[in-house]
């Protein structure tokens, strides 16, 4: 199995849901400027990241990927249990942090690439940013007593982590969600946590 990257990018979600599989893989950090051009464009017609191939199969899109590696490793438990309540929470949140909070974050890191005019990109990325916080607030409610999103550890508590790391590095306003720190807390503390993070030379 490889899997293609780019460091702290969405791509470390998939990172993280691998190491915690524990088999064999190859990380592979793909160059920005190799993203849209040949030969990573014919494993990601849209020159993004991340992708993975498996024996020759190639896959694009973080939640397929990741429901990929949930159905071929079942005994990892990555939806979070194995009730049917349990993956169902597991892809709710995977839906709202892909569509919805990813999507947002989009607008602030590419707010360059949308409007032409550095007032105009400011003023979308300070937007986007509230509506993050917001998102985070439905978080930060939803973790109150209790360790995941799901019932057990999942990748949708991974993708959570992830989009957290990048609300930490934009400065976005995170105060007065304790619950939403401690879960950010409890996953960098997870030793396959830590094998991602330096794998992708982020520590
Ligand atoms: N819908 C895609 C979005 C993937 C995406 O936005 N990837 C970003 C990194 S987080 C990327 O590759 N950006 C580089 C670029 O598009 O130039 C998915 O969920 O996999």
């Amino acid at each position: 199995m490889k899997l293609y990257g780019l460091p702290g990018a969405c791509s470390l979600v998939d990172h993280i849901a691998l190491q915690w599989v524990g088999k064999p893989f190859e990380y592979i950090s793909v160059a920005r400027d190799a993203l849209k051009v040949a030969p990573y464009i014919h494993i990601s017609p849209l020159g993004a990241v991340p992708a993975i191939d498996d024996d020759g199969f190639t896959l694009t899109q973080n939640i397929a990927i990741l429901e990929y590696l949930a159905e071929k490793n079942p005994e990892a438990k990555l939806l979070g249990g194995d009730s049917l309540k349990a993956r169902s929470e597991a892809r709710r949140w995977l839906g709202l942090l892909n569509s919805d909070v990813h999507k947002t974050f989009s607008m602030i890191f590419g707010a360059a690439r949308l409007v032409a005019e550095k007032p105009a990109q400011d003023e979308l990325a300070a937007s986007a940013s509230a509506r993050v916080r917001d998102m985070y607030v439905v978080a930060d409610k939803h973790l109150a007593g209790r360790n995941w999103l799901s019932d057990g550890r999942s990748v949708a508590d991974a993708y959570l982590y992830v989009t957290t790391r990048w609300a930490k590095g934009k400065n976005i306003d995170l105060s007065g969600m304790p619950n939403l720190e401690a879960h950010f807390q409890r996953m960098n503390a997870d030793p396959a946590v830590q094998a991602a993070l330096a794998a992708e030379g982020l520590k």
